[in-house]
């Protein structure tokens, strides 16, 4: 039975299901849908997930949406290589991981700077504002990832795991969300990342090297 993903391009959640996939050496059909003709909203996507948001990954029967329960259904079925550690404990230690990159590293960047940036919503007086206030929460997040990711390879360690696959597009969109000229005069000290935040530049590095990791990228990205 092989597996089907419905996913949209340059969402964070697919790109982390996609790396997934292509860590693990899994074979997969793609089905990328349409956002801006809301194909994640027609009906024969709703039957498969009522929610209408992206990713869900199918196996025959088998239907999962939410991109933490697919990564463990993966792991579950594809243990090699392990994306959720060897151990208990080093299990526990990629869950939190995890859980700290959702919980306090995706809303202040990715809500606060790189989402209302690529929306285009800081070119009025009210966007730079909330731009502005933002700056703060995002640094104090980017710090605690930095911190994380000097002196060794990946998040948890000397090898790759699902809490990198999940903070590699937070961490691309908002290098790109900071590149754009929208964005030249929020005076956001983000770019360039090897002088701001190293350990995160030499890791992005790392991930853009992965064997698959061009499959993964967002197609719209590419022009
Ligand atoms: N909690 C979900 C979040 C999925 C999600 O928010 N997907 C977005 C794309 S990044 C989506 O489908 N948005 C379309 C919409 O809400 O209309 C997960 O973990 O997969």
């Amino acid at each position: 039975m092989s597996y089907e993903i419905f996913w949209i391009s340059g969402s964070p959640y697919a790109w982390s299901v996609l790396l997934a996939l292509e860590l693990k050496g899994l074979e997969y059909t793609s089905h990328l849908l349409d956002r801006s003709r809301d194909e994640h909203k027609a009906p024969e996507f709703l039957a498969i997930n009522p929610r209408g948001k992206v990713p869900v990954l199918t196996c025959g029967d088998t239907v999962i949406s939410e991109t933490p329960a697919i990564l463990a259904y993966l792991e579950a079925k594809h243990p090699e290589p392990p994306l959720f550690g060897a151990s208990p404990e080093e299990t526990g230690h990629i869950w939190q991981l995890v859980s700290e990159i959702e919980s306090y590293v995706r809303g202040p960047v990715a809500d606060g700077v790189s989402g209302p940036i690529f929306r285009g919503q800081v070119k009025d007086g009210n966007g730079a504002a909330n731009l502005k206030a933002a700056k703060g929460p995002a640094h104090d997040a980017l710090q605690w990832v930095d911190e994380n990711l000097t002196g060794t390879a990946y998040l948890a360690g000397s090898a790759i795991t699902a809490a990198d696959i999940i903070l590699l597009p937070v961490m691309q969109a908002l290098a790109r969300a900071a590149g754009k000229e929208a964005a030249a005069h929020l005076d956001l000290a983000i770019l360039p990342l090897d002088k701001t935040y190293p350990g995160i530049a030499a890791w992005l590095a790392r991930m853009e090297a992965l064997p698959g990791y061009g499959n993964t990228y967002p197609p719209h990205w590419r022009d």
